[in-house]
């Protein structure tokens, strides 16, 4: 009988060893969990010329139109001039839901605040969305996304101040720049959150410290180069490799590069979540992927490529994206030497 045969005996055996229907419900549930793990491998291509995108500048896209919006652990690459570049590496839930939460209560105030310098990101200028005080103001060397200064309806005097559309967008940490508020202010400074804001700033220090843990991991190259450039100076979180961090509160990108940030090193976006919404995926339409990045899930992305976010549909009347983009600001080198107390 060929039930007992050796034959037989090898093809249950393989059997067992192939098929997942022959799998015992605990075995089944091992291979699930192990696969969850699995770092899927994206290889894509631009698919969009260089010169169409500039010309997009500013502008937003839906999400037709991205090939693929991804909502697992996955390495996406592109090669180009024989290279094998990484446009993103993206991790679900390795963010502690306790730093999570610490992150909520003390940036989402923060983050709330409108600031009238995100440039592309905030869109193609909207006599609408402009801040209060250029509002019926005459705007001088008007751009698609800003505006170089404008003309005072009061007293007629051109004052000097690169604005553009109001975005819920604030930065935390350290800035290289001068704070146009105040005649002595120094190169390099903390930021007014960072500054006045110290028990919440200290507070929120784990979870950037979290957020370098898996840049470290997943991007060792750039990090390696980012942090010994951000040790330079006394201008770096702690010991991260971050200068600063980017909060933006539901808000919508449209597309943009980073500017600002240093070129060697890496994008690292958190988002933090509260209520329910759809959609706000994070997408490179040049190479039409996208990210569906929720609470607690870390991205590595190259934010020198083309990037912007799908539209963020409520689904609870009240809800919370709050994203954070953890990078080293470029121009802080120069600040060597120079003491921040
Ligand atoms: O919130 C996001 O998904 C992207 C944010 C971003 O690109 C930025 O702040 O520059
Ligand atoms: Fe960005």
């Amino acid at each position: 009988m060929v039930k007992n045969s050796k034959k037989a005996q090898k093809i249950r055996q393989s059997f067992k060893g192939n098929s997942k229907s022959g799998m015992k419900k605990s075995s089944k549930k091992q291979l699930r969990k192990k696969n969850s793990k699995k770092i899927k491998t994206i290889i894509v291509e631009r698919k969009l010329s260089d010169e169409y995108m500039k010309e997009k500048e500013g502008e937003y896209f839906g999400k037709d139109a991205y090939d693929i919006i991804v909502n697992r652990n996955c390495d996406v690459y592109y090669f180009e001039d024989n290279k094998k570049k990484t446009l993103l590496k993206f991790r679900k839930k390795v963010i502690p839901d306790k730093l999570c939460k610490i992150g909520i209560e003390c940036l989402k105030e923060a983050a709330k605040k409108t600031h009238d310098n995100r440039g592309a990101a905030a869109g193609v200028l909207d006599e609408t969305k402009l801040p209060g005080y250029a509002k019926g103001n005459q705007l001088i060397g008007v751009g698609k996304f800003r505006a170089a200064a404008y003309k005072s309806a009061i007293d007629g005097k051109i004052v000097k101040n690169s604005l553009g559309n109001l975005s819920q967008s604030n930065i935390i940490g350290y800035f290289d720049k001068r704070d146009r508020n105040f005649k002595d202010s120094p190169p390099c400074r903390l930021t007014a959150f960072s500054a006045q804001q110290v028990e919440k700033w200290q507070k929120v220090i784990p979870l950037i410290q979290s957020i370098d843990k898996q840049f470290k991991k997943l991007i060792p190259k750039n990090h390696r180069i980012q942090y010994s450039q951000a040790h330079e100076t006394d201008f770096v979180i702690k010991d991260t490799a971050f200068s600063t961090v980017t909060i933006n509160y539901n808000w919508r990108t449209a597309l943009h590069k980073d500017a600002g940030d240093l070129k060697e090193g890496f994008g690292n976006l958190v988002v933090l979540e509260e209520g329910k919404y759809n959609g706000g995926s994070t997408g490179f339409p040049q190479f039409k992927v996208g990210v569906d990045c929720r609470h607690g899930d870390f991205l590595a992305m190259d934010v020198h490529e083309w990037h912007c976010n799908t539209e963020i549909i409520p689904v609870s009347e009240d809800y919370t994206r709050l994203s954070l983009v953890a990078y080293l600001r470029e121009k802080m080198v120069n600040c060597k030497g120079m003491k921040f107390s």
